[in-house]
C-alpha cells in the first residue's frame, strides 16, 4: 500500500466534499469523437473538497465528463465511486493506501489524490510540486515557468481555423494542434502549414484512424509535423506498433497510456515517440511521477496533456509540467482560452515572450476557488 500511496499526512483526513460543476467554455473543443449530446457549450467537471482534521484543505478536479466518450468514466460514474467506495476507504487515514482495494476509474481517483497532495502541501507550506520525489527521495529541480501551447478543435472552416491560429499565434502560443478527422486532415493541416511554415504544429486524431488509413498517415509526413497523437484505436498499442516504423512523424500516444507498464510496452515495441501525460487519464499523481521517471530515463519526450480543466485542475497540471522530464510544450493556455471567469481568484497568463506559464509558487495547490462562482457552477450542473 505504502508502496503506491507513499505520501503520509500530519493530521488525518476528517472529510472529503464532492461539488459537480458545469461551465461554460469561451471555445468549444469539437473533436473526432464528437459533442456531448448537446452540452459540449458547458464543461463538465467533479471538484473534492478535502479536509484534514487539523481544518486544512486541498482540492482536487475529476476531469470525467458528462458522456463516456474520451473516456469511459462520466461525472456520475465518478461520484458513484468516490462516495461509495473511495472516500470512505481514505476517512480517519493519513494516506491513500485504502485505494488499493479497488480497481480503475482513474479520474475519480486522481480527483482525490490530487486533494489529498493538495491539502498535505498546504499543511507542510511548501507548493505541491516540490512532494515531487525522484527514485532517490530527492525533490526534483523545477522550472520557474512551463512551456506551452493551445489545442483548436475543428471548426466549420478552413477560415474559421486561419483566423482562429492566427488569435493564438498573436496572443504568443508557439506550439499549435489541432484536432483532426477522417475528411479533416491533409488538406486542412497542408493549407495550415502552408500559412505558416515555422510554427511548431501537431495533429490529435483522438483514434479516429485504422490501419487502412496509412497512405493519408504518409502524405503528413511531407508537413513537418511535431508529431501526431493517437491516430489509431484508443486501447491500441500493438497495431501503432505497425504504423510508426511507416511514418517519418512521431506518433504521441495519449488514450492508449493508462499505466507506467504502457509506456515501457509503447517505447519497446516502438509503438510511439512521445507521451501525452494526463494525471487523470493515469489514475492520479503517483502514476503520473513514475511515467515522468521512465520517460526521464529513456530519454523519451514528455508532455502534459489537457482537459480543459478549471483553475483547480491546470494547478496541478502546472506542478506537473515544472518537472524536468516534461520536454515538449504542454496542453495548458492561459485562463481566458477556456473560462470567463474561472472558478479560481488566481488567473494562469500567458508569457508571450517565451510561451509559458509561470508556475506557481504559493503553498498547497496554489489557487482558490472562489465560493461564489462554485455555486454558479453547481447549480448550471444540475440545471444541466
Ligand atoms: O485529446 O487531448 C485531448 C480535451 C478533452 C478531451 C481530449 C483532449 C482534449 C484536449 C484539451 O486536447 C487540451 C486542453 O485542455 O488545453
Ligand atoms: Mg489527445
Amino acid at each position: 500500500m505504502a508502496e503506491h500511496y507513499p505520501l503520509q499526512s500530519a493530521s488525518p483526513i476528517r472529510r472529503v466534499t464532492l461539488h459537480p460543476i458545469a461551465m461554460p467554455l469561451v471555445e468549444v473543443l469539437v473533436t473526432s469523437f464528437g459533442s456531448d449530446a448537446g452540452r459540449d457549450a458547458l464543461r463538465a467537471a467533479v471538484l473534492a473538497e478535502l479536509e484534514l482534521a487539523d481544518g486544512t484543505t486541498g482540492w482536487g478536479e475529476c476531469v470525467a465528463s458528462w458522456s463516456p466518450a474520451y473516456s469511459y468514466e462520466t461525472t456520475q460514474t465518478a461520484m458513484h465511486v468516490l462516495n461509495d467506495y473511495f472516500i470512505p476507504a481514505v476517512i480517519g487515514k493519513h494516506d491513500l493506501g485504502g485505494l488499493k482495494a479497488y480497481r480503475g476509474h482513474p479520474m475519480a481517483r486522481m480527483a482525490l489524490e490530487s486533494a489529498f497532495w493538495a491539502a498535505v502541501a498546504a499543511e507542510r507550506n511548501v507548493p505541491l510540486g516540490d512532494l515531487f520525489t525522484d527514485s532517490a527521495g530527492r525533490p526534483y529541480q523545477r522550472k520557474a515557468r512551463a512551456l506551452v501551447g493551445v489545442s483548436i478543435g475543428i471548426q466549420p472552416t478552413l477560415d474559421e481555423t486561419l483566423a482562429i491560429i492566427d488569435k493564438r499565434i498573436k496572443e504568443g502560443y508557439r506550439r499549435i494542434k489541432l484536432k483532426i478527422k477522417p475528411g479533416w486532415d491533409y488538406e486542412l493541416m497542408h493549407a495550415v502549414r502552408s500559412a505558416y511554415p515555422d510554427i511548431l504544429l501537431m495533429a490529435d486524431a483522438n483514434s479516429a484512424y485504422t490501419l487502412d488509413d496509412v497512405a493519408m498517415l504518409k502524405k503528413l509526413d511531407g508537413l513537418n509535423l511535431l508529431m501526431i497523437e493517437q491516430p489509431l484505436g484508443y486501447l491500441d498499442i500493438y497495431q501503432h506498433s505497425k504504423l510508426q516504423p511507416q511514418l517519418g512523424t512521431p506518433i504521441c500516444l495519449d488514450e492508449s497510456i493508462h499505466t507506467v507498464d504502457d509506456v515501457r510496452l509503447m517505447h519497446e515495441l516502438g509503438a510511439g515517440k512521445i507521451i501525452n501525460l494526463k494525471p487523470g487519464r493515469v489514475g492520479g499523481i503517483v502514476e503520473s511521477l513514475k511515467i515522468h521517471r521512465y520517460c526521464h530515463e529513456n530519454g523519451i519526450p514528455l508532455w502534459i496533456g489537457g482537459m480543459l480543466e478549471t483553475g483547480v485542475g491546470r494547478a496541478a497540471n502546472l506542478a506537473l509540467a515544472s518537472l524536468p522530464g516534461v520536454t515538449l510544450p504542454s496542453d495548458l493556455s492561459a485562463t481566458n482560452r477556456y473560462y470567463d471567469p474561472d472558478l479560481t481568484y488566481e488567473v494562469f497568463t500567458l508569457n508571450a515572450e517565451d510561451s509559458t506559464i509561470d508556475v506557481l509558487t504559493a503553498a498547497g495547490l496554489g489557487v482558490r476557488v472562489v465560493p461564489e462562482r462554485l455555486a454558479v457552477a453547481t447549480a448550471a450542473y444540475y440545471a444541466a
